[in-house]
């Protein structure tokens, strides 16, 4: 073997070689450890409101309406007479709307006045445009609890 063909063997090897390490450093594009995303703000309920500005934390509430400014959207604001606890009694309980119930002063009852009728009222609770059993639904839910929780926090213990 000549001096020339050694001298050939060794720059392809080397050039094979070269290769070898070029394919090996540059193929894992997109591989090893990402780092660590930043911690997302917190969403509970996915409205796309961070639960640190969301009117109502958990619920899917993304217009965030609240027609009575209190700080609690609709959604999670049964408290129509606004002492922070949302009452049913038992005059409402059974037979909704009745006389007795009307006479209760619970927050069931001040939904009565507006019952079934179309508007923009505190009592249209889901946003609908009308007050009835799907509103009243979810003043049963809150029945014995504080409206929201909202961020805003006007009715935190
Ligand atoms: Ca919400
Ligand atoms: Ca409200
Ligand atoms: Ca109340
Ligand atoms: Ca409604």
């Amino acid at each position: 073997m000549s001096g020339a063909n050694i001298a050939m063997y060794r720059i392809a090897g080397v050039a094979i070689f070269s290769l070898f390490l070029f394919g090996c450093g540059g193929g894992g594009g997109g591989g090893g450890t990402a780092a660590a995303p930043p911690a997302a703000a917190a969403d509970t309920d996915s409205d796309g409101v961070d639960d640190s500005s969301d009117n109502c934390i958990l619920v899917f509430n993304p217009a965030q309406r609240d027609t009575n400014g209190d700080g609690h959207g609709n959604f999670c604001d049964p408290d129509l007479d606004n002492d922070c606890i949302v009452t049913v009694g038992a005059e409402c309980a059974n037979g909704f709307p009745s006389p007795e119930c009307e006479a209760s002063g619970t927050d069931a009852a001040a939904m009565i006045p507006v019952f079934f009728l179309a508007g923009d009222f505190d009592e249209d609770l889901n946003g609908d445009n009308i007050v009835n059993f799907l509103d009243l639904d979810i003043l049963f839910d809150f029945d014995g609890l504080p409206p929201g929780p909202s961020a805003m926090g006007l009715c935190a213990p």
